[in-house]
């Protein structure tokens, strides 16, 4: 070759030109601190010890919205939910409401740059087909459909007839749920579907989503982990943690992890038998730290920084933009997404800041740097920085910045109502499988 840079192989880095792939592993009400990099002494968490050693702790990681539908619907388009109509009550069995097809979730984003996508879990955006993974960007799917807790044992079963809960690859029923030793199989299965996937795509980008169905009422968990455990609430918590080590070992056994991204967290504050560590509230309920802040771990060997905490604000709203810009794709332009890029954050440059000016709780709170304001009341104030735990309301004593915040509040609010999109609907919705006869 004449004239030119001329690269040898040796030079040119082949690793730097491939693009990263990426993991959520997405736990279903799991605690601010129910693992030990959160400060849980109750649950063994070695994987996750090790990811935390290897990689950073998001210590103010938020969801874009409390329950797992609406949260489900936050993480997989970048927005707050009620941006895509996805707000409210979570989705049932059968259900005529799922997230909009019109919707671009991260799936569809990475699929401009080729990535192969596969859903792993309780997937819960709707279970009619228009709303299932595969019209959503996945290439492939295994997993429940809604959650583990909607099936024939439910307590509100004689008023709902819960149909059958089904165990889907694609849009194929392959199983039923009938009971606790079915339930017990689920990470196991989802995480061994998760790891087959990697190998099958390891030469080529992937996303592997993870949203396990632990650990959401009912709570059971594989015999090895139950004879370890006090109770069903750690074995999940420590199966869930095995799980993040089964795929965090493959990733390594295949020389991938210095090319991928994984981030490890929940869908909202932990329910009964968890803990919130020091946080006030939990599953449910109104807007404290406990409901919406969970425990979050990003771990990229070589990128981003061993045994890094990052305080800033985040949330899995910035997972779509942070995703797209690694992977050189183009996140949604014709409309509003609420997310923002963290991959400053995540690489810890210096000086990196949270994207976030402010940060909102459903539509009744709101964060901006140390200060939260919640219209719970006469309303509430709290000093962050110096008041986790949300013990002390110093709202009469702060009127600016009640004022201050309340207004961003506001306006939020005002344009939630004037720029949102709807959830879709469909005529005649079945379940998946047929409601038993009663
Ligand atoms: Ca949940």
């Amino acid at each position: 070759m004449a004239g030119g840079v001329v690269l040898s192989n040796r030079s040119l880095n082949i690793e730097n030109l491939k693009l990263p792939n990426f993991v959520v592993i997405f736990i279903d009400d799991m605690g601010y601190g129910d693992i030990e990099p959160f400060g849980s002494t109750r649950n063994s968490t070695p994987h996750l010890n090790r990811m935390a050693k290897e990689g950073m702790k998001l210590t103010s990681f938020y969801i874009g919205w409390a329950a797992c539908t609406p949260s489900r619907a936050s993480l997989m388009t970048g927005c707050y939910a009620r941006r895509v109509g996805m707000d409210g009550r979570v989705c049932f069995p059968g259900e005529a409401r799922g997230l909009n097809p019109d919707e671009i979730t991260i799936a569809d984003v990475l699929k401009t740059k080729g990535y192969a996508t596969g859903c792993f879990g309780k997937w819960h955006l709707g279970d009619q087909p228009q709303f299932m993974p595969a019209r959503h960007g996945f290439d492939y799917y295994y997993g429940i459909p809604y959650s583990n807790d909607m099936w024939r044992f439910h307590k509100l079963n004689k008023k709902y007839n819960f149909p059958p809960l089904p165990l889907l690859r694609n849009d194929e029923v392959i199983g039923v749920v009938e009971d606790g030793d079915d339930q017990a199989m689920l990470c196991r299965q989802f995480t061994d579907e998760a790891v087959s996937f990697i190998r099958r795509n390891k030469d080529r980008p992937f996303f592997v989503y993870l949203p396990h169905a632990f650990i959401h009422h009912p709570r059971f968990a594989r015999q090895e982990f139950m004879e370890k455990a006090e109770n069903e609430t750690e074995a999940q918590i420590e199966e869930t943690d095995w799980s993040a080590g089964q795929i965090l070992k493959t990733l390594r056994e295949l020389n991938l992890d210095k090319n991928t991204l994984v981030i490890f967290t929940s869908d909202n504050g932990g329910s009964s038998g968890t803990s919130m560590g020091p946080l006030r509230g939990g599953k449910g309920g109104p807007v404290y730290e406990g409901h919406m802040r969970e425990p979050a771990i990003a771990w990229w060997p070589g990128r981003i920084p061993a045994g890094s905490v990052c305080d800033e604000i985040a949330s899995t709203i910035d997972i779509l933009p942070t995703f797209a810009k690694l992977a050189g794709a183009q996140a949604p332009t014709d409309r509003v997404i609420d997310g923002k890029d963290i991959s400053a954050l995540l690489f810890a440059e210096p000086g990196a800041k949270s994207p976030h000016d402010a940060f909102f709780y459903k539509a009744m709170g709101v964060r901006a740097g140390k200060w939260k304001f919640l219209t719970k009341g006469k309303g509430e104030l709290y000093n962050l920085e110096e008041d986790i735990g949300e013990k002390n309301n110093i709202a009469s004593r702060n009127p600016d910045t009640v004022k201050r915040l309340r207004n961003l509040l506001q306006q939020h609010v005002d344009d939630l109502e004037k720029n949102n999109r709807p959830a879709a609907f469909v005529e005649n919705p079945k379940p998946i499988l047929p409601f038993p006869e009663r």
